[in-house]
């Protein structure tokens, strides 16, 4: 039986990807490297280093380990200047009715990010606190060592539920974010366009209900 729901954030309960798009074009910019939307999507639930790491193999610069982590906290500065207006109007349509829904049907509700501002970015959102009215529990980033594709994130927030990763359905906009689900055992639901493996693929986050879920699970 469907237990629990495991959600990505960026994409998923809220659009942030536009803002890390401007917030690594202000850096990438100011340096005199190329980025575009393309390269943005490549960036999609991996890490703000591993984002970087991304960015600066694609304009063939390489870099001291020191620089890099100055780089990354200087796009996170940028970013968190971008956060300041993010508020409860923001969440996705369908996403705060959703997770009362699970609420009321006892089905935990899990945040799997790769965002170390996931916190900041529940609280901004009127989302919090956790565990609370809407979540159950948030995987802490920094405790994971391998991030999306691989499983660690899923497998990390379904054993804090306490549950059973057959029992449970992952959410998410990004390739990275549905292979990792899948890597985890878990039945992937995928938001947006042209995400391969995805058991079940959905255009809008209006279309999400526990019937909707409940049935994806039960054909799988
Ligand atoms: C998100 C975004 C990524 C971002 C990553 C790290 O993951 O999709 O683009 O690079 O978090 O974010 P931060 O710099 O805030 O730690 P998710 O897993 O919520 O989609
Ligand atoms: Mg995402």
């Amino acid at each position: 039986v469907l237990r629990a729901v495991m959600f990505d954030l960026d994409g998923v309960i809220t659009d942030t990807a536009r803002l890390h798009f401007k917030a690594w074009k202000r850096l990438t910019d100011e340096q005199g490297w190329s980025f575009d939307e393309k390269l943005n999507e490549n960036l999609k639930g991996i890490s703000r280093i591993g984002s970087l790491e991304i960015i600066l193999n694609y304009n063939k610069v390489s870099l001291t380990p020191e620089k890099k982590h100055l780089f990354a906290e200087r796009k996170n500065s940028y970013y968190n200047e971008l956060l300041v207006d993010l508020g409860p109007q923001d969440i996705l349509p369908g996403i705060q009715e959703l997770l009362m829904e699970l609420g009321k049907k006892g089905v935990k509700r899990m945040i799997a990010s790769a965002s170390k501002n996931a916190l900041r970015i529940i609280n901004q959102l009127q989302l919090g606190p956790i565990p609370g009215p809407y979540f159950e529990g948030i995987v802490d980033p920094d405790s994971v060592t391998c991030g999306k594709p691989d499983p660690e994130l899923f497998l990390q927030a379904s054993e804090r539920a306490n549950v059973d990763p057959r029992d449970c359905i992952g959410i998410e906009d990004a390739q990275a974010g549905i292979d990792a689900i899948k890597a985890a055992g878990m039945i992937a639901i995928g938001v947006g366009q042209g995400l391969k493996h995805a058991d079940k693929t959905i255009h809008d986050t209006r279309e999400l209900s526990y019937s909707f879920l409940e049935k994806v699970f039960e054909r799988y």
